[in-house]
């Protein structure tokens, strides 16, 4: 067990030793960074580090705190480079948690987006609906985690005039959306009302191709692939944390400027 004075009075981590250094070297960069002390950062992240809970635990909590910092320095007029045409990356690369032979398979004529949560307009669009809706276009890049980037057009419909069609509550923190494949993710409400987030339903000037989301897919230029769903089938606005497909496995939930 490590020494009980040097926490806080109510932390009593169980760790390992190489966890323990950890820990220490964590807390001291938030200390000469910000002046937050793992103390604090328990009491904002509601991570209360009594018996039990883990390092893993306590940089769940560090990385969700980090979230909320930066999306309380999200500038809104803060925009996503753009390119030109002649820059634009063919073949533009396809990435997904499985095999490009896996591409769900979409029955277009059947499909709908169903909207819900905390909207006043809770009925099902279908692809003719959305393609009715005002569009806009960009050619911008997309960034993987992976350590790859590529530059495409996208259009489709501002999320931020879906959202005011549907009556969505814009005070509300999340945006959520569920994919036709495992897929599920969300995003902060500032980042879905920011003017280069789409609906995207065209790639390259045509309607999406299966790889690349049909029939419809999340462009959100500000933030790393993994934060642009492809084949989105349901929509929900939200004050309840929905997390995502990679985001619960570990990785940063904002992502993104
Ligand atoms: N439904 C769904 N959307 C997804 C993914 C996925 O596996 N399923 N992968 C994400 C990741 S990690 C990236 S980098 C981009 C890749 O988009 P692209 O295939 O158009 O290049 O899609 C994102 N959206
Ligand atoms: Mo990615």
């Amino acid at each position: 067990m490590p020494e009980r004075n040097d926490r806080p009075r109510g932390q009593r981590l169980i760790l390992e030793p190489a966890q323990r250094s950890q820990l220490h070297r964590a807390q001291r960069r938030l200390l000469l960074r910000g002046g937050l002390s793992l103390g604090a950062l328990a009491m904002i992240s509601g991570c209360n580090m009594q018996d039990g809970d883990t390092f893993d635990k306590v940089l769940w909590a560090m990385s969700r705190w980090n979230d909320r910092v930066q999306g309380w320095l999200f500038n809104q007029n803060k925009l996503a480079a753009t390119y030109q045409a002649s820059q634009i990356t063919d073949p533009f690369p396809f990435n997904a948690y499985y095999p490009e032979y896996s591409v769900p398979d979409i029955d277009l004529a059947a499909w709908k987006l169903e909207v819900s949560g905390m909207v006043a307009d809770k009925r099902a669009w279908t692809l003719e609906d959305l393609r009715g809706l005002p569009q806009a276009s960009q050619i911008t890049r997309l960034i993987c985690i992976e350590g790859w980037s590529a530059i495409g057009q996208w259009s489709g419909i501002p999320l931020k005039t879906f959202l005011q069609r549907i009556g969505a509550d814009l005070s509300a923190r999340y945006v959520g959306f569920k994919c036709a494949d495992r897929y599920y993710g969300s995003i902060d409400m500032p980042t879905a009302l920011h003017p280069q987030t789409i609906l995207a339903l065209d790639f390259g000037g045509a309607a999406l191709p299966a790889d690349y989301g049909q029939p419809l897919r999340l462009r959100v230029p500000t933030k790393l692939g993994f934060k642009n769903p492809k084949h989105i089938v349901a929509m929900f606005v939200t004050n309840t944390y929905p997390g995502g497909y990679w985001e619960d496995q570990g990785y940063n939930w904002f992502s993104g400027i």
